[in-house]
């Protein structure tokens, strides 16, 4: 599949020995991730990633384990069920619109967003810190593209938000990783635009550090999700 190919190619890059492990670490939870294509090979990757990041195994460790994981589930893609419940995110690299392949210059600079993002200060509970935001705007916060924000609510900051006829919201993308933001829900009958009437709105893929707008001209309460990671759910009430 693609996700093969890709993680294979991020593989050989690293056995070439053209960028750093610590830099490789990096770059394969960042390109891996986004396809989320099997929850459990995903998780499985987040775990060795985690303990890099808590420092508890070196960046060579990292890889070895990144390697095993990857492994341990080629076989799985290839023989199982690849495609149920992996529709959306299939689409949408058949459709190209998210880069499967980094150069070495898009590495680096996925690194410096990683870096800025792990910098984002958390509270006691895990939560981020709430940004001084001019009014009207929704952060999308680092580390929401996998599950856990949305046990407090923070997959969009804030998650609720009420604004006048007229208003335009503004959301930022704080991720290192592709988010949307598309009105609707994951079983809604329309999204999107086609939302409430034709009244909805898509941000389609904002890249890291993206923002989207949009002017609410009809009063209403709009939920809205990430195509890529449904866990992430906000509304916004229009009075
Ligand atoms: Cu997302």
């Amino acid at each position: 599949s693609d996700l093969i190919e890709a993680v294979d190619a991020k593989i050989a890059l690293i056995d070439s020995g053209k960028i750093s492990g610590a830099d490789a670490v990096e770059a394969i939870h960042l390109s891996a991730e986004p396809q989320n294509v099997n929850p459990e090979y995903q998780s499985a990757l987040d775990e060795v990633i985690h303990k890099f990041e808590l420092d508890k195994i070196t960046a060579d460790e990292a890889i070895d384990g990144i390697k095993e994981v990857h492994a341990g589930f080629v076989g799985l893609y290839i023989t199982s069920d690849l495609i149920e419940g992996v529709g959306t995110q299939l689409a949408v690299y058949d459709s190209g619109r998210v880069s499967m392949e980094y150069t070495l210059e898009e590495i680096d600079e996925i690194i410096e967003l990683a870096e800025r993002a792990a910098k984002i200060s958390m509270t006691d509970d895990g939560i981020p810190e709430m940004k001084d935001l001019p009014p009207n705007t929704v952060d999308i916060p680092a580390g929401t593209g996998v599950p856990g924000c949305e046990t407090d609510n923070w997959c969009y900051m804030q998650s609720s938000l009420t604004v006048h006829v007229g208003d335009t919201v503004t959301w930022m993308n704080s991720d290192t990783l592709p988010h949307t933001v598309t009105a609707g829900w994951p079983d809604s009958d329309s999204i999107g635009v086609d939302y409430l009437g034709g009244n909805g709105f898509d941000s389609e893929f904002m890249s890291a550090g993206a923002t989207f707008e949009h002017t609410f001209e009809v009063p209403g309460e709009y939920d809205y999700y990430c195509q890529l990671h449904p866990w992430m759910i906000g509304s916004i009430t229009v009075e």
